[in-house]
């Protein structure tokens, strides 16, 4: 057993500390700490609660890894780790910043896999719609117990041979908070660990939560896995794309990923916890959990409101959560980028955690002059993943053109010489990503942390629409704002395996994250309006944005980013119930004059940009009619259908 743990030294080295010096070991190495015949060799057995113990040694039998290491979540750990990931030739230090790296991926494993994702429940109706006989379902995969099993038995069993099981504690939401939750991540990744440390609250801490409060956690394990031949394709980037699956039950709260190591797929807290297994916990316990980001924005007057905003993957939640807002005298500050859990408090207000504790966001088109506050945000402390680099030690992607000094080289993410303006293939992965700390964030909210959450007065839906769907419109009430979700629409984007732009549903943008059946969770959000009113609180207001409406020359026709506060502005007026709203078909949109639109650069077509064309919405509504008899079924609910019935009448009398 020494031996194993003097191999574990010699192969991962002794950790070095930030300062260069050798550190001691992490923590004794724990040769009397021993799991069922393997030996830990860092971390402390004696805190591990039963029930993880009987995980471990559950998933150890399994994967039949060579060692142990139990995470203590300590920045030593974390240059150890770090260390090691650079000697394998995984990540190379970017020194141009502090303490920043770039993984490259196998070029087979660049985003998530939605068509090996999977649910899995004793009934297919739990989980799934069940769509028009012929018609494949679109809103999430289906697995029996049995096929689980199977799936499982098929490509865990010696997974881990040869490498080391790294148990991860985590917590989604604040230590304590009541709005958390608990996980622990087994993993055979090291990029994995440097990653769920930025993501998540990671550490020896939250296993003496789980002991203290007694508390269940989400049971996560995941392998890179090895290839059925045993090769692996690329050795700095172990995986095994032909077999990836990712697996989840939520009677367990159970989630098991193989064969990626990529964002969503790997870092479990993320959609497979937060979203897919959160939404099936937030149906039972009576909350939300969404695919939002949550800002606060504060107007010249000094009222500040929270908002919270649904968009489908690279649909603009990071740039909008930590805008930098045009309009003299508003302040736009940021909860989170990605994710929000939203619970009624005893008075009746919807209030919002950023589950996260970091930001995984996509790299290409952030720049100064779009995004300065991530572009300050990701200079310490980070990773990332598929992004070209420099040879003054930093890194490159679309939209950085301008800080590129002459006679530096760029990389691009596959590892060859690439030349602005000449290279004919993106530089960047168009969906490689910057993983950071959300508390480096120059813009990051007094109570991002807060445990009870912030309260929530709007939210918006929005995709990327290049026809019909104007900037903003108001739902007219509750019921109105839950069709207005169940019919969103955008362009399909690299943060998944769909090749092409085409258009396609993504309701409240979950189509990917569904825990449970979709007319389940339509009834659920239906459900909202009672539960509110019994606490004699206030429904939020929900509005449907759209920065990505083209002219007749392809071009956007919103400028954006920035310019956006001018609808979040005409927004907070509504909230405020001012009247500056008229009513069209769809919903209202702002009175005329009352966006505002002084100085700006460009000249804005406010007729185009508002027009609510009768062919194209009369297209829509019965797209959306097709959808819903497709893929819905009988699972639509009632309340759903009457909206879009509501709706086309009114467009047919237009
Ligand atoms: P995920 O992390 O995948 O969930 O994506 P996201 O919704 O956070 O999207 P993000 O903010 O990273 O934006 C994705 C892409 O859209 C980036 O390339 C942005 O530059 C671009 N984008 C964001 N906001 C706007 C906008 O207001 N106008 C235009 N034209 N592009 C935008
Ligand atoms: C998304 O695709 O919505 C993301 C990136 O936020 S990933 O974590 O890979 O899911
Ligand atoms: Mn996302």
């Amino acid at each position: 057993m020494l031996l194993k743990v003097l191999n574990y030294f010699l192969k991962n080295g002794i950790p070095k500390t930030v300062s260069g010096h050798y550190a001691k070991p992490i923590a004794t190495p724990g040769i009397f700490n021993n799991i069922r015949g393997f030996s830990v060799v860092q971390g402390d057995v004696a805190r591990i609660p039963l029930k993880v113990k009987a995980f471990i040694e559950e998933s150890v039998a399994l994967c039949q890894p060579e060692n142990v290491h139990i995470c203590d979540g300590s920045e030593r750990e974390n240059q150890f780790m770090l260390k090691a990931l650079q000697e394998s030739g995984s990540i190379i230090p970017l020194p141009k910043y502090q303490n920043c790296w770039l993984a490259r991926t196998n070029p087979a494993d660049v985003a998530r896999v939605e068509s090996k994702t999977f649910i899995c429940t004793e009934k297919r109706e739990q989980t799934v719609c069940t769509p028009k006989p012929g018609v494949q379902g679109t809103l999430g995969n289906w697995i029996s117990p049995k096929d689980y099993e199977s799936a499982i038995k098929n490509r865990f069993p010696g997974c881990m041979k040869g490498r080391t099981m790294y148990v991860v504690p985590f917590s989604m939401g604040p230590v304590g908070s009541p709005l958390s939750k608990i996980g622990v991540e087994l993993t055979d990744s090291q990029y994995v660990v440097c990653s769920m440390k930025i993501m998540t609250r990671m550490g020896a801490n939250v296993m003496d939560v789980i002991s203290k409060k007694n508390i269940d956690f989400v049971k996560c394990l995941h392998s890179v896995g090895m290839p059925e031949n045993g090769k692996i394709a690329v050795p700095s980037w172990p995986c095994d794309p032909e077999r990836v699956i990712i697996l989840h039950k939520p009677e367990n709260n159970e989630i098991v990923s193989y064969g990626s190591g990529y964002g969503g797929n790997s870092l479990l807290g993320k959609k497979c916890f937060a979203l897919r297994i959160g939404s099936t916990i937030a149906q039972r316990e009576g909350w939300l959990a969404e695919h939002m980001l949550i800002l606060g924005v504060t107007c010249p007057n000094g009222t500040k409101k929270y908002i919270a905003a649904a968009f489908p993957s690279a649909c603009g939640k990071t740039n909008l959560a930590m805008m930098t807002p045009t309009l003299p005298g508003y302040k736009v500050e940021c909860i989170g980028d990605d994710i929000a859990w939203m619970k009624f408090d005893s008075h009746g207000q919807l209030r919002a955690i950023n589950p996260e504790n970091g930001f995984f966001g996509v790299a290409p088109g952030t720049s100064y002059e779009t995004n300065p506050n991530a572009m300050k945000t990701v200079v310490k402390d980070t990773i990332f993943t598929n992004v070209a680099y420099t040879s003054d030690g930093g890194v490159f992607w679309e939209g950085l053109e301008s800080t590129i000094q002459p006679g530096v080289k760029i990389t691009d993410w596959l590892g060859k010489p690439w030349e602005m303006g000449v290279s004919k293939t993106p530089a960047a992965h168009p969906n490689s990503r910057f993983c950071s700390p959300a508390s480096h964030c120059p813009i990051i909210d007094s109570n991002w942390e807060d445990p009870e959450g912030v309260p929530i007065s709007a939210i918006l839906f929005g995709g990327r629409r290049p026809q019909g769907v104007p900037l903003v419109y108001e739902a007219l009430n509750w019921e109105h704002g839950v069709f207005v979700g169940s019919a969103m629409r955008s362009e399909t984007t690299a943060a998944a395996e769909h090749k092409g732009k085409m258009i396609m549903n993504d309701p409240f943008a979950m189509r990917p994250f569904f825990g449970y059946n979709f007319g389940n969770y339509l009834k659920h959000w239906l459900s909202m309006e009672k539960r509110c009113e019994e606490l004699e609180g206030t429904m939020p207001k929900i509005f449907h944005v759209n920065w990505f409406r083209k002219d007749k020359d392809g071009k956007f026709m919103w400028p954006g980013f920035g310019e956006n506060s001018r609808v979040l502005d005409w927004i907070l007026n509504r909230i405020e119930g001012n009247d500056c709203h008229e009513q069209t078909p769809i919903g209202f949109v702002p009175a005329e004059g009352s966006l505002r639109l002084e100085n700006l650069e460009t000249k804005i077509n406010m007729k185009e940009l508002f027009s609510i064309p009768k062919d194209f919405w009369l297209k829509e509504v019965n797209d959306i009619q097709t959808y819903f008899d497709n893929q819905v079924g009988s699972d639509l609910p009632k309340e759903i259908q009457g909206q879009l019935d509501i709706l086309k009448s009114k467009i047919e009398k237009m």
